[in-house]
């Protein structure tokens, strides 16, 4: 990890004079701190790691929220942010980015539940402190606080320290868990393997596919945890969302006799709005730090461990095929027709390629390309849990500064990129070439299908000339269209793709185009809210 995503502010002066002083980090300058933190975010599902520095109180809470969503979502981020002088704070004095109040702890006390760990540094506990906040974000893959006073930076660091040794499987542990697994998954007539965002969090993506490959199980992916292994990979069945996505995949997935999940999060919409049916029994859940089989839990075994000994020990399995994943199919419509579902979603999915990062937005974009199949080695980037609607345009931003070897494409609708859509002029400033499709469907089209009554005019937005915002926004030379026919947009995909340039654009459809899922949760919403 070479890069910091920040906004300064003279109290955070230190940390970063720090930064840009040092050779091998970059100061990545964001539009504001909640974009910083969603960058970080997307810097981190590629990298494993981020860094996002903020000034104290406005700023370190304006990145707050993004912060809360890197817990949600497993997200190692190193918060830096800043606090006035100790002797300003020892003076209780009232200065700016406070509360007036004197009181100075405030910020770091609002941040605990959002962070595994957090600190107020000092010279003299630099050291130990740094050292156990790395080792938390790593044995928790979540985000850690470091609050540095402004005096305390150009210090001399006081004592020493070593780095924390992560904990290792308890080996009893581990035998009783390999074995509970291996003894299910051999009695098993059919098993089918689930894996999940834990791995790729933990970097283990590698050895859980050495699993599927052992031991030759198919497996399918939920909602969250979409590209967590190659959609490529023969083994693969396609997404497993309950009542809402491909019934075959539904039929395999429930009909086995051992499901065997490796760090998945039965979410809500992982669930397919809780229509997936499990049979708790039936299934293991293997996570970082501990294992579930059936309904004994064994703590203190390490999932690296499992799935290495997994890896070795489970029997070949050449008798379970599963369906294969659906495609899409060739998209409708040509020439002037509109751009419907049908159209859209299909042409998205040929569009991608081997490699690619689709970052992906909350909203009806996201749930219609879940069912998508990827290219080999592209991943699909979504924030599901948290759902913060304007994470993907700065997370695509992050993506790309760790990735800037691969195509980053963003597809957002109109509504989410309201709130962070400035972010699109740092792409430009960084030389990063992205691609985006802005969905402009006039207004929030998913809340339309989950509300009451879609026309409530809580729905409606302000109508911006999206396809211009670029030009404004500083990204000379980029590639922008707006689309509002088959063939429009056709001409507009293939001049993105061959340009070498940024491109950005604006896919406009009528207020209620939409893909099968959505139509299915405004259906029957009260599965998703249980109200
Ligand atoms: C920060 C935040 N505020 C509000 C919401 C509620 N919300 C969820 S989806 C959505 C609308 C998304 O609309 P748009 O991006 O235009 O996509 P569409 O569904 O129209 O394709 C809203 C407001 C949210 N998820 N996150």
């Amino acid at each position: 990890m070479t890069d910091v995503f920040g906004v300064p502010g003279d109290y955070a002066f230190p940390v970063n004079d720090a930064i840009c002083a040092d050779k091998n980090m970059n100061y990545i300058g964001s539009c504001n701190e909640i974009n910083a933190a969603y960058s970080a975010d997307g810097y981190a599902r590629i990298k494993g790691l981020a860094a996002v520095n903020t000034t104290s109180g406005p700023g370190e809470l304006n990145a707050l929220s993004g912060i809360c969503g890197a817990y949600a979502e497993h997200v190692p981020i190193f918060h830096l942010t800043a606090q006035p002088s100790r002797t300003l704070q020892r003076d209780r004095a009232f200065v700016h980015h406070t509360l007036g109040n004197g009181e100075f702890d405030l910020f770091y006390e609002m941040t605990a539940p959002a962070v595994c760990a957090r600190t107020i540094v000092t010279p003299e506990n630099c050291i130990a402190e740094t050292e156990r906040l790395i080792a938390a974000a790593l044995y928790h893959r979540r985000p850690v606080y470091m609050a540095f006073p402004m005096d305390v930076p150009d210090q001399p660091v006081l004592g020493q320290g070593s780095p924390h040794v992560l904990p290792q499987s308890d080996p009893k542990a581990l035998e009783k868990a390999v074995n509970a697994i291996v003894d299910a998954v051999t009695r098993a007539k059919t098993a089918v393997v689930l894996p999940g965002i834990l791995v790729a969090r933990a970097g283990l993506r590698r050895e859980a596919t050495a699993l599927i490959d052992a031991s030759g199980l198919p497996f399918a992916a939920m909602v969250m945890d979409k590209t967590t292994l190659d959609e490529a990979h023969p083994n693969y069945i396609g997404i497993y969302d309950g009542r809402l996505a491909d019934e075959s995949v539904r039929a395999f997935v429930e009909g086995a006799d051992c499901v065997l999940g490796l760090g998945a999060l039965w979410t809500d919409f992982s669930t397919g709005a809780f229509t997936a049916k499990l049979d708790k029994s039936k299934t293991i859940n293997v996570f970082h730090h501990s294992t579930r089989v059936g309904n004994a839990y064994f703590e203190d075994v390490e999932m690296k461990d499992v799935l290495a000994a997994l890896a070795q020990r489970l029997p070949k399995r050449t008798d379970l095929k599963g369906p294969k994943p659906s495609e899409f199919g060739a998209p409708a419509g040509a020439g002037g027709d509109k751009i419907t579902a049908e159209a859209l979603y299909p042409r998205w999915s040929r569009f991608l390629k081997p490699d690619d990062i689709l970052v992906a937005e909350t909203g009806t974009s996201s749930m219609g390309l879940f069912t998508a199949k990827m290219p080999k080695g592209a991943t699909f980037n979504n924030q599901s849990l948290w759902g913060a609607i304007g994470w993907a345009t700065p997370a695509a931003f992050g993506a790309a500064v760790a990735a800037p070897d691969r195509r980053t494409v963003l597809i957002t609708g109109e509504g989410s990129h309201q709130l962070t859509a400035q972010e699109v002029g740092q792409f430009h400033r960084r030389g990063l070439k992205p691609i985006i499709f802005l969905l402009n469907n006039n207004g929030y089209l998913i809340e339309r299908l989950l509300c009451k009554n879609g026309e409530t005019y809580y729905n409606d937005l302000a109508q911006w000339h999206y396809h211009l915002l670029p030009q404004a926004l500083g990204c000379d030379g980029w590639f922008t269209a707006r689309a509002t026919t088959c063939g429009e947009l056709d001409a507009a995909m293939k001049k993105a793709e061959s340009g070498g340039v940024g491109a950005y654009i604006e896919v406009v459809t009528d207020k209620y185009v939409a893909p099968p899922i959505p139509m299915k949760l405004h259906n029957d919403t009260a599965a998703l809210y249980k109200a």
